[in-house]
């Protein structure tokens, strides 16, 4: 996407965002960190980091039904090495969700040995998640409450956005306060958000968009290219990426009158089929340093 596009979507509202999650980290536990595990760098804010300091938190790896289970694998012990306990979940079909809470009772073992020395047995524990839009916080809490029977409550000194839910016996779960937005200054960020669908549709060049997608599958997963659009490997090495968004387009009988190829289409073909996992488990964003 262009530069111009990309400045647009960045709002102005991360101060007060900032502020709020400061404000609600005084009533939690732990932070639940969900982030996507198709792209764990650019779908989470970096701001996140400074914000949490000291309290205890763990990364949920989301949507892993749609990543590379090799790569979530080495995503995981990435974060392990770093100090974070993480997990692999897939909030929309609910597998995974079984190890939440075991995991943060796990993260916060000393805290709860700790409040039971001083007599404080069966206190609640709250977590707030926290996660860009889209990375499947309201699926998280969504599927946790079912899980549980759990009902929704409000509490003074909370605004109304500022929700609890409770999920099994004294286990409270928070959304974020707020709307914690990605780093959109990166183009790549953005790039790689628009891919999996996070962003807008409306205000994207499809065919830029699905162009700059077949660069980095080529690179990533030739395969799945391959095997998806039944492309020959050498036209897929070598096209150029328009072209072989043509080649995808052709295969599809995706013409218009004259015979040209309607690369529209073919380009909203590719990233509604990339969105849905149907090239495949893919991860765009690979643990880079040895752990
Ligand atoms: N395939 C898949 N889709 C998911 C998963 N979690 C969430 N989604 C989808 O991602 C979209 C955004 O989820 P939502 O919970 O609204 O995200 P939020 O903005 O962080 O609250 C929805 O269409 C969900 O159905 C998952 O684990 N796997
Ligand atoms: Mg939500």
């Amino acid at each position: 996407m262009g530069e111009a596009q990309s400045i647009q979507w960045f709002p102005g509202h991360m101060t007060k965002t900032k502020r709020q999650i400061e404000k609600t980290l005084k009533l939690v536990d732990a932070v639940a960190e969900i982030v996507d595990a198709r792209i764990p760098v650019s779908s989470r804010n970096p701001v996140i980091d400074k914000l949490i300091q000291q309290k205890p938190r763990l990364i949920l790896l989301n949507k892993a039904d749609m990543a590379d289970p090799v790569q979530t694998k080495r995503w995981i012990a990435h974060y392990r090495a770093h100090g974070i306990p993480a997990m692999p979940v897939d909030c929309k079909s609910g597998k995974g969700l079984q190890n939440f809470i075991p995991l943060v009772k796990e993260l916060l073992k000393e805290r709860v040995a700790s409040w039971e020395a001083k007599g404080m047995t069966g206190r609640t524990i709250r977590v707030m998640v926290v996660g860009v839009p889209n990375v499947g916080k309201s699926s998280l809490i969504n599927r946790m409450c079912r899980q549980s029977k759990a009902n929704v409550e409000d509490r003074p000194g909370v605004t109304r956005e500022n929700r609890w839910f409770t999920i099994g016996k004294g286990f409270e779960l928070l959304d974020t306060p707020g709307v914690l937005w990605p780093k959109f200054e990166d183009p790549q960020v953005g790039e790689h958000l628009a891919f999996t669908g996070a962003v807008k549709d409306d205000i994207l060049d499809m065919e830029h968009l699905a162009c700059r997608l077949i660069e980095t599958l080529r690179v990533l997963y030739p395969t799945a290219v391959l095997q998806r659009y039944q492309l020959e490997e050498q036209d897929l090495a070598q096209l150029e990426p328009y072209e072989i968004l043509e080649a995808i387009g052709k295969k599809r009988g995706m013409l218009v009158s004259g015979g040209a190829v309607n690369t529209e289409r073919a380009a909203i073909a590719l990233l509604d089929e990339f969105r849905g996992a149907k090239l495949g488990k893919i991860t765009l964003e690979q643990v880079e340093e040895a752990v």
